[in-house]
């Protein structure tokens, strides 16, 4: 029991982080800019640390600090960083902890050619963005020893369509979607076709309001600490 709330106790200031990269390596991660688009307020035309992509497949890894994320795996190349294409649908998480597809396609028109891939997380408390600066590659796909699910976390696939760029900062539904969302600073709307059977209002509000408990309660850890 007393290990128990030890360990919870040390957990507590990872709650102030977003989400975090874990691979392939990012371009850079800052808490405080984490929802700067493209990447979080990094360079998207960065090549420090360049992973090879293969086409086969390259596991993507992230840790979430929120209840629940949707994720956009969206790869562009280093000439066009306006012209993201999606690698798969969207993702949608729930539970906090380590999320991670163990082999994310390549495009393989885009094979000998420098990219970047951007991690977009669709959070309680907005988009926020990491990047990599990688290479399509051709050979076997890639594999992580670190790539694993934490037990509290599933993950499925979702019809949500990103429209993101500089010019237009917002999700919509795609003609074959079943709801639009559109998060401006902070508030969210949401729209349902007829269609739908999901509740994504009741979903995003109980989710917003665990963030906020979660922020409360991270703040008084931190005072304990
Ligand atoms: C970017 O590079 C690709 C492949 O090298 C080329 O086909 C494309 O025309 C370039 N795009 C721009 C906008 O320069
Ligand atoms: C994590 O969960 C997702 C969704 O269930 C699954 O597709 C993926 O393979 C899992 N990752 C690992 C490393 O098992
Ligand atoms: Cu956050």
């Amino acid at each position: 029991m007393l290990l128990k709330s030890a360990s919870l106790l040390l957990l507590v200031p990872f709650t102030t982080a977003h989400f975090l990269l874990n691979s392939p390596p990012t371009i850079g991660f800052s808490d405080d800019e984490e929802s700067t688009y493209p990447c979080g307020s990094f360079d998207v035309t960065s090549r420090k640390t360049v992973t090879d992509f293969p086409i086969a497949g390259l596991p993507i890894s992230v840790t979430s600090t929120h209840p629940e994320d949707t994720w956009f795996f969206r790869a562009a190349l280093l000439n066009d960083t306006e012209n993201w294409v999606n690698l798969l649908p969207a993702i949608m998480q729930q539970g906090t902890g380590d999320f991670c597809n163990p082999s994310v396609p390549g495009l393989a028109a885009w094979e000998g050619e420098d990219a970047v891939i951007q991690i977009v997380a669709s959070a309680p408390d907005g988009f926020l963005f990491q990047c990599a600066a990688v290479k399509f590659v051709g050979g076997s796909a890639a594999t992580s020893a670190s790539c694993k699910n934490g037990t509290k976390v599933t993950a499925e696939f979702t019809d949500e369509k990103l429209i993101l760029n500089a010019q237009t900062t917002s999700t919509a539904g795609g003609s074959e979607a079943t709801e639009t969302a559109t998060k401006t600073s902070g508030s969210t709307t949401q729209t349902s076709a007829p269609s739908s059977t999901t509740t994504p209002n009741s979903a995003v509000r109980k989710d917003a309001a665990l963030a906020v408990v979660g922020g409360v309660l991270g703040s008084l850890g931190l005072l304990l600490l």
